[in-house]
């Protein structure tokens, strides 16, 4: 190869790009000239960090290009535009995953070596934006990859948390909670547009009058405003031009706001009143699954969505546009009802603000919003205390009561009066105290409504939204979740990502679907053994940062038994507890006995105010304690509690699994994204027939797919018929031996106490069947070890399952959603 720049010094290997800037002496250039110019520093005394941010830098600068050359390009041919609206996005690092889509990985890293430097150790200095809890958070992460890597016009919308989720450590064997500074050393993939900002009124009353012509009008007189500033990260697709918008909003005080509202003088207030406006963005809820009826909650939720709604109108206007063809300008994404205010808001906007009236601004609002649902755990469903929400949004409340009216008038006429019905879809629940049911707003707000797998999908139709599906069932559509191949393939797993890429080339990268030309390989005996070989290397590597993090020795030959998500009772990560000491006591009764050695591996973060949730978090940590160091079991099973699970240590977790537990009870887990990601990864399941579980099995095959426990239709059947778990307590011997070792204290230095919660919770109501799933599930257990003991085979397994995982990309279900909700086309970049 040549060295195109011209420059003559032919140390490269690689191709200059002079137009793009992406050769290595470019980037070296870059990375120099950023040190100093952005930082003022040399390499004397730069710091590892000020290096991270030169290279940080230099990289964005590349970025924008595309950037500025996609917005451009949107707005000049007026294309269809989705925005994205969530909560939460758990995006994970930057760096690494821009080098990949931009294609500079290796230029990158050469540039760096000649410049005395080592790329990996400064990728992972990067601290992670961790705004989001889990499963929801990352799919907004996923789907604004495919959504840039599919070419389609898209804009992300939400909250810039000032500290994201907490940080996990663990003391004592108990979950410990610390801040998570994220913003500590700077962002350099942000860029602050200080003059795009919005005014969000909270609270006060609304005042009606009439207008000249007698129109009634109604004029919000609020009690605080604050001021959301737009913060914009690009999202640049894999290998196209096009790099999309997260837009991030910040509160802050309104420029004018210590005179407006305070007395004169009265600095301390006025501080205190700039701290309340900044408090709306300061901190993201580390709640999944469990809904705080928090009124900052609702301020947050209202605060992102006005300033998107009110960017998209802005934007559309600019254009030259009609308000009233807003929806054919955007389409907007409810990433479950966190934003589902939004069908209000947009309401109050074309009605208040831009003088529709209420027929034609609910026409553009109802043709406007999509749902995505991803719960069925009744206790999960959104719900604003009446009161609570009318001190917070006097003007929503109104018009939230009016939109209910019309459509109770509509229902009641539809339903013939069935009032039980009615006043279930009604958006205003009654009881002690009223309240506001947000998924009923989204249901009617919305022109479509879906589930997160086929079992989900159909489950809400048939539970929590069944009243919604029999008055509207045009709008109920299944999309099943997908995961990005780029970050959880091309980037954790580089080495399984050559091997594939050896022998199939690199097309399954974006059309995952061609993974599926890896079958033949499952019989090629030199490729299986290349294939277990990554799959030790990848052991290897994290068995070293399980002994630099805690300290323990893991051996990579044993099975790596992982289990990892957010520490919840329906994921029943107890009841891997279950079989982990129901093998320790054969083990201790036999210690001669044969069995595989294995390495459970257990992370995930527990909210902070869910108490049984931390107890599960202490019972593992105990368990280890004894397993690890009991001399009869001489280190054939581990159990390891790897702290402040993240994506960042995702990456390094799902290429070392040689068995992926997805053991939710059926009928709870909507979908699962890990399971995809591990699966992708190689790793074979153990599963209940729960969310995306059914699909993958369907996929993989049964043969390669170790299913367990009751199905949906068996749980709830065993509910209605009056569940005992004492019943299979005191006739299974082997659950009873566990369950009195662990109340005797045998775990916890004979304290009995510890776990009583815990185990009196299983005794008395197992709300998530473990017991009724234990036996099968240890019987699940002696098949996976069987089939671990003969390596070929597992081998074979293990290519099969990879191969047949081409669905579960995030690029299939964006493709759905844009052909089938959002109607929205690609449209590719030109840089000029
Ligand atoms: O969404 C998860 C589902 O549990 C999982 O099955 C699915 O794969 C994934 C993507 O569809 N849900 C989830 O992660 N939920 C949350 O994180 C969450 C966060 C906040 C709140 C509720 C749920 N909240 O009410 O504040």
């Amino acid at each position: 190869a040549t060295n195109g720049n011209g420059n003559g010094n032919g140390h490269s290997p690689y191709l200059e790009d002079s137009r793009t800037g992406l050769g290595v002496d470019t980037l070296k250039r870059a990375i120099r000239n950023n040190l100093f110019y952005v930082q003022g520093k040399f390499p004397e005394i730069a710091t590892r960090n000020d290096y991270y941010m030169a290279i940080a830098y230099a990289v964005r600068d590349r970025l924008l290009q595309r950037w500025v050359a996609s917005v451009k390009q949107y707005i000049q041919e007026k294309h269809r535009v989705v925005a994205y609206l969530s909560a939460e996005y758990l995006l994970g690092p930057h760096l690494a995953n821009n080098l990949i889509n931009l294609g500079i990985y290796k230029e990158t890293e050469q540039a760096c070596k000649e410049l005395g430097l080592d790329l990996d150790w400064l990728i992972e200095k990067e601290v992670e934006p961790g705004l989001g809890n889990g499963g929801l958070g990352r799919l907004a992460a996923c789907y604004m990859d495919s959504l840039a890597t599919l070419e389609v016009p898209a804009i992300g919308y939400g909250i810039r948390y000032q500290f994201g989720i907490f940080e996990q450590d663990i003391r004592d064997g108990w979950q410990v909670e610390d801040t998570d500074n994220w913003l500590r050393r700077g962002n350099p993939w942000e860029i602050a547009r200080r003059e795009l900002s919005y005014d969000i009124k909270f609270g006060g009353y609304v005042q009606t009058y009439l207008d000249r012509a007698g129109k009634l009008c109604f004029n919000w007189i609020p009690e605080l405003v604050v001021k959301g500033v737009a913060y914009d990260t690009p999202i640049l697709g894999y290998k196209v031009n096009t790099a999309n918008t997260l837009r991030l909003w910040k509160s802050e005080a309104p420029h004018s706001f210590d005179f407006q509202s305070f007395n004169a003088g009265d600095y301390n207030s006025a501080v205190n009143s700039k701290i309340i406006c900044e408090n709306i963005s300061k901190v993201l809820y580390p709640n999944d699954e469990q809904i705080e009826g928090k009124r900052l909650r609702l301020q947050q939720q209202y605060f992102f969505v006005s300033c998107s709604l009110q960017d998209m109108i802005g934007i559309h206007l600019r254009q030259g546009e009609k308000i009233h063809d807003f929806h054919k300008k955007f389409v907007v994404q409810l990433n479950d009802t966190h934003p589902a205010i939004g069908v209000a808001e947009l309401m109050r906007l074309l009605m208040d603000v831009h003088q529709l009236e209420w027929e034609e601004a609910w026409d553009i609002t109802s043709k406007t919003f999509a749902y995505t649902n991803h719960t069925l755990l009744p206790e999960a469903l959104e719900t604003w205390d009446l009161q609570l929400f009318g001190s917070v949004l006097p003007r929503h409340l109104q018009l939230i009561y009016e939109i209910n009216r019309r459509f109770v008038d509509y229902a009641t006429i539809k339903l013939y009066g069935n009032h039980q019905k009615i006043s279930s879809l009604s958006l205003i629940g009654e009881g002690p105290r009223k309240y506001i049911k947000m998924a009923n707003l989204a249901c009617l707000g919305s022109f479509a409504i879906n589930g997160v797998a086929a079992l989900h999908s159909e489950l809400l139709k048939k539970t929590v939204l069944k009243d919604w599906y029999e008055l509207m069932p045009h709008k109920f559509q299944n999309k099943t979740n997908g995961v990005t191949p780029r970050r959880w393939m091309v980037l954790a797993n580089p080495e399984l990502t050559n091997l594939i890429s050896s022998r199939i080339g690199e097309g399954w990268i974006k059309n995952l679907h061609e993974l599926k030309g890896l079958e033949p390989f499952a019989d090629d005996p030199e490729f299986r053994k290349e294939w277990m070989q990554v799959k030790f290397n990848k052991k290897k590597a994290l068995a070293k940062r399980i002994k630099k993090r805690l300290g323990l020795d893991v051996d990579p030959n044993s099975m790596f038994d992982i289990l990892v998500k957010r520490i919840h009772e329906y994921k029943r990560q107890h009841l891997k507890v279950l079989h982990i000491i129901t093998l320790y006591n054969q083990i201790k009764k036999n210690p001669n006995m044969d069995v595989v050695p294995r390495t459970f591996i257990f992370a995930g973060k527990a909210a902070p105010g869910y108490r049984k949730a931390k107890l599960m978090i202490k019972l593992i940590n105990s368990v280890g304690e004894i397993v690890n160091n009991d001399p009869d079991i001489n280190g054939r099973i581990k159990v390891v509690f790897y702290p402040n699970y993240n994506v960042t240590n995702a990456q390094k977790i799902y290429p070392a699994a040689d068995v992926s537990e997805q053991i939710s009870t059926a009928g709870k887990e909507a979908s699962g994204t890990g399971n995809m990601k591990l699966s992708l990864n190689g790793a074979l399941t153990v599963g209940t027939l729960d969310g995306a579980n059914v699909e993958i099995r369907e996929c993989v095959g049964e043969e390669n797919f170790f299913l367990f426990g009751l199905t949906a239709d068996e749980v709830a059947k065993v509910k209605s018929e009056g569940y005992k778990p004492w019943d299979y307590y005191s006739e299974n011997p082997n659950l009873k031996e566990v369950i009195d070792q662990i109340n005797s204290g045998y775990f916890s230095h004979l304290d009995s106490k510890v776990f009583k919660e815990l185990t009196d919770s299983l005794l008395y109501d197992d709300q998530y069947l473990l017991f009724a799933d234990y036996q099968s599930y240890i019987d699940t257990q002696a098949k996976v070890e069987e089939a671990f003991k003969d390596q070929d085979k597992w081998a074979r397994m293990s290519i099969l399952n990879t191969a047949r995982m081409g669905k579960f990309s995030s690029d299939r279900s964006i493709r759905e959603y844009c052909d089938e909700i959002w109607k929205v086309e690609s449209v590719p970049v030109t840089l000029d």
